[in-house]
C-alpha cells in the first residue's frame, strides 16, 4: 500500500477537505501538523515541499508531493476510485466542480489567514472589521450556493445525488469555518441540511478540527 503523509493543520478548512477525502476512501496516512499562527508553514523545510507555503500538502512516498486541496482530492479519486467522489458523467462532474469552486475559488481564498492578517496589518482592520470582511464573502458565496442547491434537480441527500462528492466536502469544511466567525446559518437551509447529513458520517466527523492530534 502506498504510504501517504498529510502535512496540515487541525483548523485549516482546506486540510479538513483532504482529511475527509482520505477518510471516505479508507486510506491511512501519517498526520504531520504545522502550527499556522507561529508560521511553521513558512519554514525552510516546508517551503521545500510546498513553495507556496500553504497547507495542506500530501506526500506520496517515493513519488510526489501534491498541493492544492481540490487537486489532491481529484488525484485521490482517480488513484483510489472506490467510493467515487465525482459523478461518472461529464455534466455531473462539471456541476460538482462548479459547486465546489464557489467555496474553493470564491469564498475561501479571500478569507484565508494571510488575507485577514494583511487587512489587519496594512489597513488596520480590528477583530470586528475582520469578522465583517469574512461574513461578506462567506454570505455572498453561500447565497449563490443555496440558490443553486435549492433549485437544481440533481441536489438530493447530498449536493449531487445520494453520495458525498467533492462539493459536499468543500461545503462541509466551509460551514465549519463560518461557525468560527458566527456567520448566521439561517438563510441557508439547504446547505445546512446537507451539512447535517455529512456530519452524521464518521469520515466527516473524524476530519473535524477538534478531532485532530494538534487541536488546542
Ligand atoms: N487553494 C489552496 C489554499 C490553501 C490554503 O490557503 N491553506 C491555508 C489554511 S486553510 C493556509 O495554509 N493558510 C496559511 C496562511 O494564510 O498563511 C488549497 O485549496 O489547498
Amino acid at each position: 500500500m502506498t504510504k501517504l503523509a498529510l502535512h496540515n493543520y487541525f483548523r485549516s478548512s482546506t486540510s479538513v477537505r483532504v482529511r475527509i477525502a482520505l477518510n471516505l476512501k479508507g486510506l491511512d496516512y501519517d498526520y504531520i501538523p504545522y502550527a499556522l499562527l507561529p508560521n511553521e508553514h513558512k519554514s525552510e523545510t516546508y517551503l521545500k515541499l510546498n513553495p507556496q507555503g500553504l497547507v495542506p500538502a500530501l506526500e506520496i512516498e517515493n513519488s510526489a508531493v501534491l498541493t492544492q486541496s481540490m487537486a489532491i482530492i481529484e488525484y485521490l479519486d482517480e488513484a483510489f476510485p472506490d467510493p467515487a467522489l465525482m459523478p461518472p458523467d461529464p455534466l455531473g462532474r462539471a456541476r460538482v466542480r462548479s459547486l465546489a469552486q464557489i467555496v474553493g475559488c470564491d469564498i475561501h481564498p479571500v478569507n484565508n489567514l494571510r488575507i485577514l492578517r494583511y487587512i489587519a496589518d496594512e489597513f488596520g482592520a480590528d477583530a470586528d472589521a475582520k469578522k465583517a470582511w469574512f461574513t461578506q464573502w462567506a454570505a455572498d458565496g453561500f447565497a449563490a450556493l443555496e440558490a443553486r442547491l435549492s433549485s437544481e434537480i440533481e441536489t438530493a441527500e447530498f449536493c449531487h445525488g445520494n453520495t458525498p462528492s467533492l462539493a459536499d466536502i468543500c461545503l462541509y469544511a466551509q460551514v465549519l469555518n463560518n461557525k468560527r466567525f458566527d456567520v448566521d446559518p439561517a438563510p441557508y437551509p439547504t446547505i445546512m441540511r446537507i451539512f447535517t447529513h455529512c456530519d452524521a458520517l464518521a469520515a466527516f466527523q473524524d476530519a473535524r478540527p477538534e478531532n485532530q492530534m494538534d487541536a488546542v
